[in-house]
């Protein structure tokens, strides 16, 4: 049996993620990983990272609101204003073009994305990008597990399967409590033994809660900082990069 390996938010450095996957000892043919979203936009490797995570034997990510972005322009041709401008789409997208993408690699590539769950949940772990909404329940997560984003799903803005991508409350709350808050005035953890392992929020260190059931990943590759890579079993990890 191999391993299974998370990553954080890669953010397009391919090099960082081959490097804390070297020294995790990641071997393609039996190990498995996993990531927690936002392969895309912000580092300097796109197309190298794509092509990297496309052709490993069993990797399994979930969306993160970049690659919904990306996705968008991708498979609708939809270049939303605000990802341009300021969250690294327009690097993103010269990347293609400087690299001369052919249309056929391009839909491939779009139609991958599109196969990409917004949710995902297994015999021990769930994963998602951002967090649980307030208020949701295993029941909640598992219809959005079984949803694959509708084309223009990123233009929808106030597309509610979306929220978990962007949701941060379930990590301030597993934060409070480690911190001494009560949790009668907290969001509740989730009412699993699953393992929820999520990204999205860039951290100093990945930051680990057993009341909450929660692993949060994200060392801010994206942001100059570091990329972890962690064993999702022996909650190990493995840290490439800066910061
Ligand atoms: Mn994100």
């Amino acid at each position: 049996m191999g391993r299974n390996l998370i990553a954080g938010d890669i953010h397009c450095h391919c090099s960082l993620l081959r490097e804390a996957l070297d020294k995790a000892g990641f071997e393609p043919e039996r190990d498995t990983l996993y990531s927690v979203g936002d392969i895309s936009d912000r580092g300097p490797e796109p197309l190298e990272l794509l092509r990297f995570l496309m052709s490993l034997p069993d990797y399994r990510p979930v969306l993160g609101n970049h690659d919904l972005h990306l996705r968008d322009y991708l498979v609708s041709d939809i270049l939303d204003g605000e990802w341009m401008a300021s969250d690294g789409g327009a690097d993103t997208v010269n990347a293609f073009i400087r690299n001369k993408v052919s249309l056929s690699e391009r839909q491939e590539i779009g139609e991958w994305l599109s196969s990409v769950p917004y949710v995902r949940i297994e015999e021990k772990y769930i994963i998602i990008h951002g967090g649980v909404p307030k208020g949701w329940t295993m029941t909640e997560l598992e219809l959005i597990a079984a949803l694959r984003p509708r084309p223009m799903g990123y233009a929808i803005a106030e597309d509610p399967a979306s929220s978990p991508l962007w949701n941060r409350s379930y990590l301030q709350s597993a934060m409070a409590f480690e911190h001494g808050a009560d949790i009668s005035f907290l969001q509740p953890p989730l009412d699993t033994e699953k393992r929820v392992f999520i990204g999205h929020t860039p951290l100093s260190l990945p930051f680990i809660s057993d009341i909450y059931r929660l692993a949060a990943v994200d060392t801010g590759a994206g942001h100059g900082k570091k990329l972890t890579v962690m064993d999702m079993d022996t909650l190990e990890y493995w840290q490439a990069g800066r910061g």
